[in-house]
């Protein structure tokens, strides 16, 4: 066991060694007044996040649920331990599958009871380049992989997808942000793309946006921009638009940029990245001006920066209480460029009757331990939300390795 992580330490050793030799090349290339050190850093630690997390997985808190805070009524519990699960979709026939992007896999998790927990693991698919994005339309499932997007025919009693169809292919992965997210929404398909850097100009304008094609793959174009990285895609039944989790720069302090939940709206837009961040404020380091910024979409809630926003869901059940109807979650993964940790818990955004967001609240927390000031001390990283037939709330968590269910009664 030794042995291997100190193998594993190696090869990151090495790893990022070759990075910062790529990165400083590709830095030359850059303008706009840039503090190419900075972005450096930041790019290294991004671009080699799975295995910094399996560093730090090391040492992290042992996970304990009954250190995990609900509000009254609610119950949370595991729902089955599966390597790394990322993003999460119901099979048409209500079997829960998570994508694990390190894993190269996609597993479905049948609760055929339903007993609250997996009855089984069932590798759907492996030996992918990078799976996040997941869902299933008209009876088929789509999986995003780093760079295409892949249509399959789906076996309900089997568990199996077969026939792959590459519906679309997808931008490059180099400089980090590496996540492909999906939603099927308006009888439009979005696919979302992280930026490759931490600010620049991006060379391929299908990075740090979010595209717009026909459900078939065909007819792709950008849609919004300026998303530095929006992993969550959700739609809001009530404004009958999308809306994303976009996480803001590093570098620019502990509570600068805030992280924010972005409308698409019906037509898209420019949503700031890098010259703009929150509500139209320019970002001087990277030459924003006041005349730019009022011409981007300003976010309609704005989080404590570093909370890196992931997966996000409007709550359609009934099991929850009624006040709770069309509310959204958001999973916040946690932060890493922040002095004092901030984030690994999952909020609650109280929406009004016109589907506008009113006040944030905390919903789900304790995967940082209470005053826990190191980083790195976690015990959990949500990122995937998805609710169940019965309306119970599911959360995948790839520090841990969980997905848990939550439930109301
Ligand atoms: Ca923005």
């Amino acid at each position: 066991m030794l042995r291997h992580r100190l193998i594993t330490v190696f090869i990151l050793a090495a790893i990022f060694g070759a990075g910062t030799w790529w990165a400083l090349g590709r830095g030359k290339n850059q303008t706009h007044g840039v503090d190419y050190a900075e972005n450096l850093l930041a790019l290294a630690v991004e671009s080699f996040g799975p295995l910094k997390d399996r560093i730090k997985r090391w040492y992290a808190t042992p996970l304990d649920l009954k250190s995990l805070k609900l509000p009254p009524g609610f119950a949370i519990a595991l729902f089955v331990r599966t390597e790394s699960p990322r993003m999460l979709a119901f099979s048409p026939g209500g079997v829960l599958l998570a994508t694990s992007e390190s894993a190269g896999t996609v597993t479905a998790l049948p609760d055929a009871d339903p007993s609250g927990q997996a009855a089984r693991k069932v590798t759907v698919l492996k030996d992918l380049n990078g799976p996040h994005g997941i869902a299933f339309h008209d009876g088929r499932l789509y999986v995003a992989e780093v760079t295409r997007l892949v249509r399959y025919n789906w076996d309900e009693s089997r568990l199996q997808a077969t026939t792959p169809v590459v519906i679309a292919e997808l931008p490059e992965s180099l400089g980090g942000h590496m996540t492909r997210t999906i939603l099927f929404a308006n009888h439009k398909l979005y696919v979302s793309a992280g930026s490759s850097c931490n600010v620049c100009m991006e060379k391929d304008p299908r990075r740090a946006a979010v595209l717009e094609m026909n459900e078939d793959g065909s007819g792709a174009h950008l849609f919004a921009t300026g998303l530095r990285n929006a992993v969550g895609l959700a739609l809001n039944e009530r404004s009958a638009s999308v809306w994303v989790t976009d996480n803001g720069r590093d570098w620019l302090g502990d509570d600068l940029p805030p992280d924010e939940i972005d409308d698409l709206g019906p037509t898209g837009g420019d949503f700031g990245w890098p010259f703009c961040y929150g509500n139209r404020v320019p970002d001087t380091s990277f030459g924003g001006t006041a005349e730019r910024c009022r011409l981007t979409v300003p976010p309609r809630v704005e989080l404590q920066a570093h909370s890196a926003p992931l997966g996000l869901v409007f709550y359609s059940g009934t099991m929850f209480p009624p006040e709770y109807r069309g509310d959204l979650f958001v999973a916040f993964h946690g932060s890493w460029n922040r002095s004092v940790p901030t984030g690994y818990k999952v909020v609650r955004i109280k929406m009004n009757d016109l589907g506008e967001p009113e006040r944030v609240e905390d919903f789900i927390t304790g995967w940082l331990p209470p005053g826990e000031t190191r980083r790195g001390k976690w015990m959990g990283r949500p990122v995937g939300l998805a609710i169940g037939s019965d309306g119970s709330l599911y959360i995948s968590d790839d520090g841990s390795g969980s997905i848990y269910r939550v439930t109301w009664h």
